[in-house]
């Protein structure tokens, strides 16, 4: 057991909770040694502070960039106080022991986030802070360490619980938080490094997130799971402000990013668009002439899988989309913006969760996709590939037609959105069929037709909906017989990468069904 505190070091760049947790120190008597700014928050608010310039015989220089960096701190972190030789070299030093160290960082996240210049990303570096609290972390035996504002109350109850020390157990766990913070804060300086050398090659990054938000479960409720932001600012689905609803499950994040990154690809120019999500994959994606109409035709693709479902739309939620969409269960629904009118008719639905995101985040922006692996992470480029019309090869007898072509491009990008193997027929800008996930390309394709027929057995429609439908492939087929399925099922037009060993077999089965066919010459693969 340790006697109770008696020296603590605070220096903080973020003052909230200083003064009261300084307060509760001093009536502790402990004395207070501090830096700069945070000293003279401490003496404004009439509490007694020791300056660190007093500590390190120098005064604070260079514009900051040297405060805390002297082994009158580093030593007082770091000696083991039952080392007899380490308490000699603090005596003969003049050495006095630091038992608490309060720390926060200068924001480096945060000024790079709000587009900081390159000179004052780097003055918003700290180099003495992560100094500090690594040393005081690594002499967890002796030192407490905190780095967290949240954490201030959690020190003081754990001093009044223990006579004025803390435990063990409770510094190991500072210290584990603490290096957490400082490799985080290491890998935000890299990351932001790499963005401005437009450098992002997956080899050269580290990857830490901040904690956001601890989730009540995992993907099952046996699994505990929390969410990271990685200090993006941009739209999506970690800077969606929520608006009313339940928190987000585990889940919930995963299918409403799913959605959002969807129906980000189609510009709002274009027109409005709205996508329908089940467990991350479309289970209807449409244009319409209103956003209601589009919400409408992206329900109609499924209505039985769109239950319960995520709704993404590539423009303000107004009125008639609000009525349309409450009509039936729907887990989350998320947009750029909301009118007065459409929240109101959300108001009534306590339970509808409502994300508003201010803008589409850009589906060509370069990023990291990271996936877990036992025993590491596979990290690659994020798939912000696409494909304008120019570069489609028709590789058939007959060309698409105008409608087949704009209908074959838009099968085309939700394709990319579909887990593989992914099938999607669209007719007149919405999606008919959606077949996703299966290990065979051809079930894939067979189950999408087969849905579509159901659907359309259940509107009460003559024929299937896949009849006079374009059809794309995220990867090429193998064989013909996927691609004659979706002749069969009624689709006219085909698109899809191309490259299989039997290419002139597939296109000879096209030619004699009559379809006309493109290659994109690029692989949507999603697993
Ligand atoms: O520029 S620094 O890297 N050099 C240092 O020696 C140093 N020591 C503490 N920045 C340093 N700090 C940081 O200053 C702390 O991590 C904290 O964020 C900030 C507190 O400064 P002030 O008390 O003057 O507001």
């Amino acid at each position: 057991d340790l006697a109770p505190l008696r020296r603590a070091l605070l220096s903080v760049s973020d003052k909230t909770g200083l003064i009261d947790l300084a307060r509760a120190l001093t009536a502790r008597d402990v004395e207070l040694l501090s830096t700069g700014g945070s000293a003279a928050a401490l003496r404004d608010a009439g509490l007694a502070v020791t300056d660190v310039a007093e500590v390190t015989g120098f005064p604070e220089m260079m514009d900051g960039r040297v405060k805390t960096l002297h082994p009158g701190v580093h030593g007082g972190l770091l000696a083991l106080r039952d080392d007899a030789a380490h308490v000699a070299a603090m005596e003969e030093h003049g050495i006095g022991p630091i038992d608490l160290l309060v720390v926060n960082l200068y924001p480096f996240e945060a000024t790079v986030a709000k587009g900081a210049d390159y000179a004052t990303a780097i003055e918003n570096i700290d180099i003495g802070g992560p100094a500090m609290i690594r040393a005081a972390a690594k002499n967890h035996a002796f030192v407490s360490v905190v780095t967290d504002v949240q954490d201030y109350d959690a020190l003081l109850a754990e001093l009044d619980a223990n006579d004025g020390q803390t435990t063990y157990a409770f510094r190991q766990k500072l210290a584990l938080t603490a290096y957490a913070r400082t490799g985080a804060y290491d890998a935000a300086v890299s990351g932001w490094m790499a963005g401005a050398l437009g450098d992002t090659a997956p080899r050269r990054r580290v990857f830490a997130g901040t904690l956001a938000q601890t989730l009540r479960y995992g993907e099952n409720p046996h699994q505990s799971a929390a969410f990271y932001t990685d200090g993006s600012t941009k739209p999506g689905i970690a800077n969606a402000r929520q608006l009313q609803g339940k928190e987000l499950s585990y889940n919930n994040i995963n299918d409403t990013d799913a959605a959002f990154e969807l129906v980000s690809e189609f510009s709002p120019e274009d027109g409005p668009v709205c996508a329908i999500i089940k467990h991350a994959n479309p289970c209807g994606v449409a244009r319409g002439a209103s956003l209601s109409e589009a919400y409408s035709r992206a329900y109609d693709c499924d209505r039985t899988s769109a239950f319960g479902g995520i709704v993404a739309l590539n423009q303000p939620l107004d009125a008639d989309t609000a009525r349309a969409i409450t009509e039936i269960f729907t887990e989350v629904v998320i947009a750029p913006g909301a009118d007065d009118a459409a929240r109101e008719i959300f108001a009534a639905k306590k339970n509808l969760r409502l994300l508003l995101t201010d803008g589409l985040s850009d589906p060509t922006e370069a990023g990291l996709a990271i996936k877990q692996v036992s025993g590491g992470f596979l990290v690659q480029d994020r798939d912000n590939g696409r494909i304008g019309e120019w570069e489609l090869k028709t590789v058939t007898k007959r060309a698409p037609t105008r409608d087949e072509l704009r209908d074959l491009l838009f099968a085309w990008t939700v394709a990319k959105h579909v887990k593989s193997n992914a099938i999607v027929y669209v007719k007149d800008g919405a999606t008919v069929g959606v077949g996703a996930g299966q290990m065979s390309r051809v079930d894939s394709t067979r189950i999408a037709a087969r849905k579509s027929a159901d659907m359309a057995e259940a509107l009460g429609l003559g024929s299937p909906t896949t009849q006079g439908s374009v059809v794309a492939s995220d990867a090429f087929f193998p064989f013909p017989d996927g691609l004659l399925t979706a002749a069969e099922a009624g689709a006219t037009a085909v698109i899809q990468p191309g490259g299989s060993m039997r290419d002139d077999k597939v296109i000879e089965a096209a030619d004699e069904a009559g379809l006309a066919m493109v290659f994109t010459g690029m692989r949507h693969f999603r697993h």
